[in-house]
C-alpha cells in the first residue's frame, strides 16, 4: 500500500517532473552531524562538529550535549513561532470584527461568551464587546512584558491560566517555566542559543519545556479557540478523501496550507461564483483541501480533502488542479517548478509567504472578500487553458467520518452520563471496557520511505481495543486508508472496542456505527486532544500522567511537530516520535528524554522505530497505568 499513486509517478517521471521521491534519494546519504545532532551553526566560526576521537567540542568549547540541547531549543521555538503567528492572525480577526473591520461573522457566539467567562471579562451583551475584551486579553499573551521572571507572582499566559490544568501550573511555577509571553519566549530562544550565552543543557531543556507550553496555549489551543468562534464548533461530518476527489469537469481549487480565514472565504466564493465557472464550459466549482487547512473544512463544512503533505506535488501532476492557493506552512518550494509544467496557477497570498514561479495575490482580513473572488477568477482562467491529454484523476477516494471536537465527544458521551459526560468516558477506561486512548498525531516523512507507519500503527492499536484520535497527516493517512468509517470498525477493531463503540452508536440513535479512528482536527487541533485528556483528568480528579493515554508521532517532519510533542510531553502524556529527534549525540540528552524527563514531568520520549515495536511499547506503558 502507498499513498503515493503508481500511475501518477509514472506520468511524473514520463513528463521528467522532479519530486520529492527522487531529491530524496540525491540528498542520501544523510549527513550524522546533523543527524546525531551535534552540528552547530550559530555563529560563524562554525559549523562545528563533534567528531569522534578528534574535537570533544564547538571552537567556543560547547561540549556536545550543550549544542544538541541548543539545537533542540531552537526546533522547538520555530515550531512555536508558526503556531502563535497562526493564532496571531485570527485573534486579529476577531478584534476586527468588533471594529466593524471586516466582513468575517462570529459564529460560535456562546463559546465566544464562555470564554469571556473565564477571562472574567464582559461576557454579557453586545457581542462585539465581548469579543473585543476576548481579543485583547488574548492579544496580552504577546505584549505582557513583566512575569515570573521578573518576581511578578501570577503573570504568565492567559490561556494557561484559563485552560491548563491547575496543579500543572503549580508544576510549571516550581521549575520557572511558565511562559510570560508568547513572542518574548520565542525571541528569548534565540537569543539564549547564540554563541556566548546558555550553555547548561539542563537549563536549555527546561526552556524547551517552556517552548512546549507556549506553543500549547498561546499556539494551539488559541488559534483552536478562536477559530471555533469565527468559523463554529465541529461535529461530526461525512465526506471523502485523496486525490480522487478532483473532478474532470469542474473548476479545482486547491486550498493548501493553515490558517483557515483565506480557505473558508474561497469556500464561500466559490459557491457565490459557481456561475461564471459554468460560463467558461465547466460544470462548476470543486473547492478540495490540502492539509491543515482543508482540515478545517473537512472538519466544520465537510469539504472533501485531496491529500497530506506528501501528496501536495502529485495534485498538481494529475494536470487538473487549476489553482493551488496557499497560506503558510508545509507548502513544498518545488510546487512553482511544478505548476509552471502545467496550465495550474500556484497562488501566494500572504506577505511573507512567496514562492519562484508563483503569482501572488495579496490576501488579508479586510480585503478578503476581494482577493477570494480574484483568485477564484484567476482559476477559472486556468481551467480554459487546461490541456486535456495531460489529465490523469486517479479513482482513489475514501470515505471519512470526522468532527471529532471535545464538544462532539461530550454529547456522544452524555447519552451514558448526562450531567458529567466525560466521567462515562472515564468509567469506560477504568473498566477496561476499552485499554486505552492513543493520539496518533503529525506529519508523513520522505524518510520513512513510504511505509504506512501511521496506519499500520493505527491497526495494531484498535486490534488491542485501544481507541484511536487522529489529527493533521496522521488524520489524512488514517482517513485515505478507510479507518474512519463504520466499516473500519468492524473490520478493525479488537472485540471489546467494536462492542463499545456500537453501543455509543446505539445511545446515540446513530445510523451507522461510530468509526473506531476519531478525526479531531488539524495540527493546532491538537488543543482538542489537550482538552480531552485535562477535562478528563478534572472531572475523574485522575493526574494526567496516571490516565491510560499516549501520543505517538510516528512520521514527525516539521519543527511544529517537535513543539507539539514537546508541549504533550510537560503535559504528562508520554508520547513515542519517530523519526528519533537528533539527540544521539550525546547519551546524557537521549537518557534525559527517555528517562530522567520522567522525575521532572512525569513523561517520556518513546523511541520505536517500527510500528509493531511502537505497538508494543505502547501498549506496555498503558498497561502499567494505575488509575
Ligand atoms: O500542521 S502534520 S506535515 S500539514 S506540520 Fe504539516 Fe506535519 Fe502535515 Fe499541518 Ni502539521
Ligand atoms: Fe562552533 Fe560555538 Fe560557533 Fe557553534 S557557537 S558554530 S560550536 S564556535
Amino acid at each position: 500500500m502507498t499513498f503515493l499513486n503508481k500511475q501518477l509517478l509514472a506520468k511524473a517521471k514520463k513528463e521528467k517532473l522532479s519530486l520529492y521521491t527522487d531529491r530524496f534519494l540525491e540528498q542520501q546519504p544523510q549527513c550524522p552531524f546533523g543527524l546525531s545532532g551535534v552540528c552547530c551553526r550559530n555563529c560563524l566560526q562554525g559549523p562545528c562538529r563533534i567528531i569522534p576521537n578528534k574535537a570533544q567540542a564547538g571552537i567556543c568549547g560547547a561540549k556536545p550535549e550543550t549544542i544538541i540541547a541548543r539545537n533542540l531549543l531552537r526546533t522547538t521555538a520555530s515550531g512555536t513561532t508558526c503556531h502563535t503567528d497562526h493564532a496571531r492572525e485570527s485573534v486579529l480577526t476577531l478584534l476586527k470584527i468588533s471594529q466593524n473591520q471586516t466582513t468575517y461573522k462570529i459564529k460560535d457566539e456562546l463559546k465566544l461568551r464562555e470564554l469571556a467567562e473565564k477571562l472574567r471579562v464582559r461576557s454579557w451583551g453586545n457581542i462585539s464587546l465581548v469579543a473585543k475584551a476576548v481579543a485583547e486579553e488574548a492579544l496580552e499573551d504577546f505584549r505582557r512584558q513583566e512575569g515570573l521572571y521578573h518576581k511578578k507572582e501570577g503573570n504568565f499566559l492567559n490561556w494557561i491560566n484559563i485552560t491548563a490544568p491547575k496543579e500543572k501550573i503549580e508544576l510549571w511555577k516550581k521549575l520557572n517555566i511558565l511562559p510570560v509571553n508568547c513572542d518574548m519566549e520565542t525571541s528569548h530562544a534565540f537569543h539564549q542559543t547564540t554563541l556566548g550565552n546558555d550553555a547548561d543543557p539542563n537549563d536549555l531543556l527546561l526552556s524547551t519545556l517552556r517552548l512546549g507550553i507556549t506553543d500549547g496555549y498561546a499556539g494551539l489551543h488559541l488559534a483552536t479557540d478562536m477559530q471555533d468562534i469565527l468559523f463554529g464548533t465541529p461535529t461530526l461530518t461525512r465526506t471523502e478523501s485523496n486525490l480522487g476527489v478532483l473532478k474532470k469537469d469542474y473548476v479545482n481549487i486547491i486550498v493548501h496550507g493553515h490558517i483557515p480565514l483565506l480557505s473558508e472565504k474561497i469556500n464561500e466564493w466559490a459557491k457565490k461564483l459557481n456561475k461564471k465557472a459554468r460560463k467558461a464550459n465547466a460544470n462548476g466549482i470543486n473547492v478540495v483541501g490540502m492539509c491543515c487547512t482543508g482540515i478545517e473544512l473537512l472538519m466544520r463544512l465537510g469539504v472533501p480533502i485531496a491529500g497530506h503533505i506528501l501528496q501536495q506535488e502529485l495534485a498538481i501532476v494529475t494536470g487538473a488542479a487549476d489553482s493551488v492557493v496557499v497560506d503558510v506552512q508545509c507548502i513544498y518550494p518545488s510546487l512553482g517548478d511544478l505548476a509552471n509544467c502545467y496550465h495550474t496557477k500556484l497562488i501566494t497570498t500572504i506577505d511573507y509567504v512567496r514562492i519562484p514561479g508563483a503569482m501572488h495575490i495579496p490576501f488579508s482580513v479586510e480585503n478578503a472578500d476581494k482577493a477570494a473572488q480574484e483568485i477564484i477568477n484567476q482559476s477559472i482562467q486556468a481551467y480554459k487553458k487546461r490541456n486535456p491529454r495531460k489529465i490523469l484523476i486517479p479513482k482513489e477516494s475514501s470515505e471519512v467520518y470526522a468532527g471529532f471536537s471535545v464538544e462532539l465527544i461530550k454529547e456522544l458521551f452524555s447519552k451514558i452520563n448526562k450531567k458529567n459526560p466525560l466521567k462515562a468516558l472515564y468509567t469506560t477506561l477504568k473498566t477496561r471496557q476499552i485499554n486505552g486512548i492513543v493520539a496518533v498525531v503529525g506529519c508523513r516523512s520522505s524518510k520513512l520511505n513510504q511505509q504506512p507507519f501511521h496506519e499500520e500503527l493505527t491497526k495494531l492499536l484498535l486490534k488491542n481495543n485501544i481507541l484511536v484520535l487522529a489529527t493533521g497527516c496522521s488524520a489524512h493517512a488514517s482517513a485515505q486508508a478507510g479507518l474512519m468509517t463504520p466499516e473500519a470498525t468492524e473490520k478493525y477493531a479488537g472485540q471489546k472496542l467494536k462492542l463499545f463503540l456500537k453501543k455509543l452508536s446505539r445511545l446515540n440513535n446513530l445510523k451507522n456505527t461510530l468509526p473506531p479512528v476519531w478525526h479531531m482536527g488539524s495540527c493546532v487541533d491538537n488543543s482538542r486532544i489537550s482538552r480531552l485528556v485535562t477535562e478528563l483528568s478534572l472531572c475523574s480528579k485522575t493526574r494526567i500522567e496516571n490516565l491510560p493515554i499516549i501520543v505517538s508521532a510516528p512520521e514527525a517532519a516539521t519543527e511544529k511537530s517537535v513543539a507539539i510533542g514537546v508541549f504533550f510531553l510537560t503535559l504528562g502524556i508520554t508520547t513515542h516520535i519517530n523519526p528519533p529527534l537528533p539527540t544521539s549525540g550525546s547519551r546524557y540528552i537521549t537518557n534525559f528524554l527517555t528517562k530522567d524527563l520522567q522525575k521532572i514531568t512525569f513523561s517520556k520520549i518513546i523511541l520505536a522505530i517500527t510500528p509493531e515495536k511502537a505497538a508494543k511499547s505502547i501498549i506496555q506503558v498503558i498497561n502499567k497505568k494505575d488509575f
